[in-house]
């Protein structure tokens, strides 16, 4: 029997528009909504040859995140819960790419390459988000799934961190956790809750927070999940998707890249508010203090918090255990200057993209790990965890030690660590704050941010900039970054750099110094290098204050 005689018959119902070239970038394949239905029906084929490549179930995420409402995308989810292996990512960008002729050829050399095994099973979860287009698109990854003969369950609205971590319980025998909506809810819950009974009451404004949700999933699952905290939590949520627009002037990135608070959230000076992104899994804090002025609190900033309080646990716990931070470039300077010189904390930078600070958070016993965009989570190694395990569940321990044992245990269980977890993020900070009594102020005043901008620029072919360092420095065009060295001396404390972005059609420009005049000033002044000498296109960039 031709194994993919099926997919020519139906693949014809998945037309591919013509000349339309896609890649599979930092976080999968993302375009307008009707772009992409080929693309969300062939990675329902490659998601079956995945499934049986690695003998487990393969996890599919029909979402554009952050993006506007009217864009799409997806992503495969790998066997733990990580994202998909580098090399099946090119597998994607050719499928995708293929023309219907080619289709057939596209799959068995995958099949050969990959030694595939096609008498395995194949078994896939798939989770959307709420865009408007996302469930005709989940059905097209159905229909690719069908053809391949693949087993699936369709969990439908899901967080992607909730997607994640279905693949990964069902994965590891529902060790890591059972794998349903309520399954995640009480995992979560219980060790929230557990963590917040350390301290037996605090005051009312502590349990106040106000939620922007993007108008998108996180929202959703937020307010389903609030009747299993117990009343610990006391959540107002806004922009919770009934009326507005998702990701229109509100959610995570909306608010770190304008440096302002969401639209559709009333905002008293000193409360403590935190914004979500269009499919849960990056969370940022802010507040206004009394003079009006904005204060946001990162992903560096909840790295620091994150970090400070496990490193004073192990302390407590005695337990010898080593503890990183990742970070990529665009953390703001302050905060790898903190937590390297003040808290002795080793800091490494990787490319961004969630999949290289992942990696490379497995690399210790405990591995913090965020993009200063709110995404992140901790990982913690398989012997760091059961020795933690152990020790709390020690009788024989008493004191400080035991109970910093039980608080570090109640966090591995609250914390996602197959991907970054707004919602899980949400819990941990929370319960950090509790725990540590500190109210949104005290923990902004860990380190005071570098002002900093961000920028785009259009250029015809992102690619023709190429960077090492993690990003930081521009090898090509030529002289492109001896171009922004002489800038940078104009400014103090200054750094900046550019890299094509993995998600948009752009050239992304960050820029940190001591003043946000300067900061501004500089972003702009690479902005017009890049436009200059890289082939910009449209409207040569402008000087924003
Ligand atoms: P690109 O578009 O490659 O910069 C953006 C974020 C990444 C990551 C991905 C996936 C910034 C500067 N970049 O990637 O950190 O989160 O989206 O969503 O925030
Ligand atoms: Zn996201």
């Amino acid at each position: 029997m031709d194994y993919f005689e099926e997919t020519k018959k139906v693949s014809g119902q998945h037309p591919k528009p013509v000349g339309l070239v896609l890649e599979y970038g930092t976080a999968g394949f993302r375009a307008k909504a009707e772009q992409l239905d080929h693309v969300m029906y062939r990675m329902g084929l490659l998601a079956v040859l995945r499934s049986k490549k690695t003998a487990c179930t393969i996890g599919v995420m029909v979402t554009a995140s952050h993006n506007p409402e009217e864009d799409n995308g997806v992503k495969l989810v790998d066997p733990h819960g990580e994202m998909l292996a580098s090399d099946w990512e090119t597998y994607a960008t050719h499928l995708a790419n293929a023309e219907e002729q080619n289709l057939k050829s596209v799959l068995t050399n995958i099949v050969e390459k990959e030694s595939v095994n096609l008498q395995e099973v194949a078994r896939i979860f798939l989770g959307r988000d709420t865009r408007p287009s996302s469930q005709k698109l989940s059905q097209a990854v159905v229909d690719g799934v069908c053809d391949l003969g693949g087993a699936f369950q369709d969990y439908g609205l899901l967080s992607t961190p909730q997607l994640h971590y279905m693949v990964c319980c069902w994965n590891t025998m529902e060790q890591y956790g059972i794998a349903t909506v309520e399954g995640y809810y009480q995992k979560l819950a219980s060790a929230f809750i557990a963590l917040t009974n350390q301290i037996p009451s605090h005051p009312e404004e502590m349990r106040q927070l106000y939620v922007d949700g993007a108008n998108g999933i996180g929202a959703l699952k937020l307010k389903e999940m609030e009747p299993y905290l117990e009343k610990k939590l006391k959540l107002n949520l806004c922009n919770n998707g009934t009326t507005g627009k998702l990701n229109y002037l509100c959610g995570a990135d909306f608010v770190k890249v304008h440096q302002k608070p969401p639209q559709g959230l009333d905002m008293k000076a000193n409360e403590r508010c935190c914004s979500f992104d269009g499919d849960g899994d990056r969370i940022v804090y802010y507040y206004f203090d009394q003079s009006g002025c904005f204060h946001l609190l990162d992903g560096d900033k909840i790295a620091t918090l994150m970090t400070t309080f496990l490193k004073e646990l192990l302390a407590k716990a005695d337990l010898d255990l080593q503890i990183a931070v990742v970070q990529t470039a665009y953390a703001n300077g302050s905060s790898t200057r903190y937590i390297e010189d003040i808290m002795k904390v080793p800091v490494h930078c990787v490319n961004t993209g969630v999949k290289f600070l992942h990696h490379k958070a497995q690399e210790f016993d405990i591995g913090v790990y965020f993009e200063a965009n709110g995404h992140g989570t901790v990982l913690f190694s398989k012997a760091a965890e059961s020795k933690i395990r152990q020790m709390a569940q020690d009788e024989s321990q008493k004191g400080e030690k035991s109970s910093a044992a039980k608080v570090l245990e109640h966090t591995i269980d609250l914390i996602n660590q197959t991907v970054g977890d707004a919602i899980s993020d949400l819990l941990t900070i929370e319960a950090i704050l509790f725990i540590k009594g500190l109210t949104i102020q005290q923990w902004d005043l860990i380190y005071t941010d570098l002002p900093n901008r961000q920028l785009k620029v259009k250029v015809s072919d992102r690619h023709v900039i190429v960077t090492e360092d993690a990003g930081r420095r521009a090898v090509s065009p030529a002289g492109l970054q001896e171009n922004i060295d002489t800038l940078l001396k104009k400014y103090r404390l200054s750094r900046a750099f550019v890299r094509p972005s993995g998600t948009e059609d752009v050239v992304r420009v960050y820029a940190e110094a001591d003043t946000q005049i300067s900061a501004d000033t500089l972003a702009y002044e690479v902005s017009l290098v890049v436009y200059n000498m890289a082939g910009g296109v449209g409207e040569q960039p402008k000087l924003l204050h």
